[in-house]
């Protein structure tokens, strides 16, 4: 789409280079850690061995001796003040520092408080602590059996490790259409626990001033006024209420879901601050990050599609066991335990679906992470794209010709999907074409029949899905009671510049130049001469932060809105100065000209007149330009799009070589086509690595996590990736202002399936079913030799 705004305005549409890299690529970027205070302590964190465990003894004698360590803070201290345990974001409950039992490797178990940062580690290696082992729990399945040892012993009554049951759509009625259906397939699909790695790990800094009464907590966070909530709701019995805490979010070095949640070491900060009466710095270093915090996925799926001979796909049923780790610390909406799985019928016009699901305690931290997947959305995905391609194959007809019979036709939107969802607007058809189109899908086809005349391994796999972004409605959608609309402030300024703020928080994605091109569109103010600012509780409108792909369809639109009022109003102005009635004064180009005439005033002239108010209708309008909007979605907002991709296998090997991807997108309007594609291209590479490297792996005897470090938890890396193919499918979102939907997380949604079949693709001929994810060459290795020997019987 051409833009509708001269490259010097500069709004919606053009690839404007992103406002924030100078100081990024500079290494000017402000984060916590970079921020240093007077007075400033270190804290480093005193963390368990054992994945189960009761404390009996912590001695923190020795490492009270350390020179330069003041104080070693445990869960006996903590517990004077009833902050040893904090609730989830799924009102359920989390030890900050435990007083008897620890629960997963590397938990948290003492504190120490060093005047430097090397004092607090040599003090946290001279603390004792007495453990006796208890038994273990690593598998869910296990975990959920009777008689299996029951691991929240601190919930009264409670006799076994079941956490919640969840389900969608009518059971009954899926059942009975099964029974009858022409062709069923069933397949178990797990999609592994997995670690969110942001380049930077998670820290804070807790100020506490006591003379004012006030905490200032600088923090790694994606939502700073929600934590600014939860916080007064933990700590507001000590003297915390609301008004008197300000969070700051400076830069961030990736989130992707990450720093959602509240982690034990920020509320010991805290505390460490409000005791001491001096600033407490506490950053994570890179394997407390890997080992502790923001787990995703951990899903055991078992899916089941019904349909017709033709390949007509009729109904659906996924039954999941979901591994919370020792505490549901997911990060969903609170009416949604399962976050927004039920998105799983995905692109297709299915009328009989069913899922439901049982999440577990295990022996790991929290998991449940929302890790670039807008609430289990990637879970969802990979579930429907997977067993559709388990489909395809039993029929023997082509994954793109099965996809294009049973995608949601484009005059079916709004569509109601079997499972309660309301699809916006798409063009499935167009996507998958498109993408096809891109990578040369037909010659590939033929391609691979050559290929494999000559026993090469070369597969083509395609995912064709569609998310669900952008929370709200807050109607229905909230987190911890706490509704999900977001916000825009603009002040402009009498030079016709402006400053606008966001209750979101930019971890990466840009938002610095993006929102800046959404007012710029609005307004016909120059993007460059909007200044954009996130993070600080104190200055932001109330916001409930960025994940889940909201920032743009959610807090973007609330832009909107305020800029519609701040035109609204210098609409006023305008006719006043030109002796108009405002209906016929209209904005075009940056001005405001009477209709039919040449008689014209530029918006800086309007702002000028609102703050030096010579000539200005006093009896009507207040002075001023400034407006705040506060946007509750109307419905969620349906990207989708469809993903492409060719890899070759070794067979000797099982080394698998992703060759060429093409992805072609529909994200509703487009804001910056530059930016969009970098996130296009993140995602990609996320999903990437998910499907062929990346598993928390857990020894089942020990709990021990055996990919606790960056020599076995292994990272996709530049060298792992062909060029992408990029293109898009624009069908506007009909229920948001802009016509926008989100796209930060597409990437890492669809191409986990996208790679998984092709690995399934290229697997066929060697009678290979099915091959546990990530497909690394040992798993691909021993999938050819379980099918060889399988042959050979
Ligand atoms: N955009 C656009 N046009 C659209 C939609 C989006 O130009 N139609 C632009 C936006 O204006 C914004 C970016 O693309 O600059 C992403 O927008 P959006 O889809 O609204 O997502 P959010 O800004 O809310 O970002 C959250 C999303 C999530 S949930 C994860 S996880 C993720 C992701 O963004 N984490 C990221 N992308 C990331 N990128 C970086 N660099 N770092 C992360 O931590
Ligand atoms: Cu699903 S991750 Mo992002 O929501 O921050």
């Amino acid at each position: 789409m051409t833009p509708k705004t001269s490259e010097k305005v500069c709004g919606m549409g053009h690839s404007m280079k992103r406002k924030e890299d100078p100081r990024f690529i500079r290494g000017q970027g402000r984060y916590v850690d970079d921020i240093q205070l007077p007075g400033m302590l270190y804290m480093d964190i005193v963390r368990s061995p054992y994945a189960h465990a009761t404390i009996t003894n912590i001695d923190t004698s020795q490492a009270l001796k350390v020179p330069g360590v003041l104080a070693v803070i445990t869960g006996r201290d903590l517990e004077k003040y009833n902050l040893h345990w904090m609730p989830t974001l799924m009102s359920d409950t989390q030890m900050v520092l435990p007083t008897d039992t620890v629960m997963y490797q590397s938990q948290e178990v003492a504190a120490v408080i060093a005047t430097e940062r090397y004092a607090a580690a040599d003090g946290v290696e001279a603390v004792d602590v007495d453990y006796e082992p208890l038994p273990v729990v690593v598998d869910p399945f296990k975990a959920l059996e009777p008689g299996a040892p029951v691991l929240r012993t601190d919930k009264k009554g409670k006799t076994d490790n079941h956490i919640w049951h969840w389900e969608a759509g009518n059971r009954e009625d899926t059942e009975r259409h099964f029974a009858s259906a022409e062709v069923r397939v069933k397949q178990d699909i797990y999609i592994p626990r997995i670690h969110v790695a942001s380049i930077e790990t998670c820290g804070c800094i807790a100020d506490f001033d006591k003379a004012m009464g006030k905490l200032t907590v600088y923090m790694t966070t994606q939502a700073p006024h929600a934590i600014r909530t939860v916080f007064a709701l933990v700590a507001g019995h000590v003297g915390l209420s609301e008004e008197r805490i300000r969070i700051v979010s400076p830069d961030l070095g990736g989130g992707f879901g990450g720093k959602v949640p509240v982690y034990p070491g920020y509320v010991i900060a805290v505390a460490a601050s409000v005791l001491i009466g001096k600033p407490v710095k506490w950053i994570e270093d890179r394997m407390e990050n890997l080992q502790a915090d923001s787990f995703a996925r951990d899903y055991h799926m078992t899916a089941e599609l019904a349909a017709k001979k033709d390949g007509t796909i009729t109904g659906l049923r996924i039954k999941t066991i979901a591994d919370h780790g020792y505490a549901d610390a997911a990060a969903n909406p609170s009416k949604f335990p399962a976050g927004l799985f039920s998105i799983c019928t995905g692109s297709y016009d299915i009328k009989h679906a069913f899922t439901e699901m049982d999440a577990a305690y295990t022996n790991k931290p929290p998991g449940g992470v929302a890790y670039r997947c807008s609430f289990r959305v990637t879970e969802a995905a990979h579930a429907i794209e997977r067993i559709t391609d388990v489909l395809a194959l039993e029929l023997k007809m082509d994954p793109a010709a099965l996809r294009m019979k049973n995608f949601i036709p484009p005059e079916k939107f709004p569509y109601k999907s079997a499972l309660g969802w309301e699809y916006d607007s798409g063009n499935y058809a167009a996507a998958l074409d498109k993408a096809m189109k891109l990578i040369g899908y037909d010659e590939l086809r033929k391609e691979q029949a050559e290929k494999r005349k000559r026993g090469e391994l070369m597969g083509i796999g395609i995912s064709s899905f569609t998310e669900i972004v952008g929370a709200g409605p807050s109607k229905d959608f909230d987190i911890l009671g706490i509704k999900m609309f977001d916000s825009a402030e603009i002040r402009v300024h009498p030079t016709g510049k402006a400053i606008a703020r966001f209750g979101t928080k930019s971890q990466g994605q840009g938002h610095e130049t993006t929102y800046a091109q959404i007012l710029a569109e609005e307004l016909g103010i120059p993007a460059k001469d909007i200044k954009v600012e996130e993070g600080d509780t104190d200055t932001a409108p109330y916001g409930l932060g960025t994940y889940a792909s909201r920032s743009t369809p959610v807090a973007g639109a609330a832009a909107a809105m305020a800029s519609r009022k701040i035109q609204d109003k210098a609409r006023k102005i305008a006719a006043h100065l030109l002796e108009a009635a405002a209906e016929d004064v209209e904005f075009n180009g940056g001005r405001y000209i009477v209709k039919g005439t040449d008689r014209a005033k530029a918006f800086g002239e309007i702002a000028f007149a609102a703050y030096v108010p010579h000539n200005f209708p006093h009896e009507t309008l207040e002075p001023g330009l400034e407006e705040t909007a506060f946007y509750d979605p109307k419905n969620f907002t349906y990207p989708s799009g469809c993903h492409i991709c060719e890899v070759e296998i070794d067979p000797e090997t099982g080394t698998v070589a992703i060759v060429r991807m093409s992805a072609a997108d529909d994200f509703g309007r487009i804001v910056n086509p530059m930016i969009v594609d970098g996130q296009v291209h993140g995602g990609i590479a996320q999903g990437v690595g998910q499907a062929l490297m990346e598993n928390a792996v857990y020894d089942k005897e020990t709990g021990q996590l055996t990919s606790g470090s960056y020599m076995d938890y292994t990272m996709p890396r530049a060298e792992n990736f062909p060029s992408f193919k990029l293109g898009n499918k624009v069908t506007p979102c009909p229920h948001n202002p802009l016509g926008v939907k989100g796209c930060g997380e597409a990437g890492a949604i669809a191409s986990p399936a996208a790679v998984m079949n092709a690995v399934h693709d290229a697997l066929a001929p060697v009678g290979v079913k099915h091959v546990e994810m990530p497909a690394t060459s040992l798993n691909v290795w021993q999938s050819i030799q379980g099918a060889q020997h399988a042959a050979a019987e």
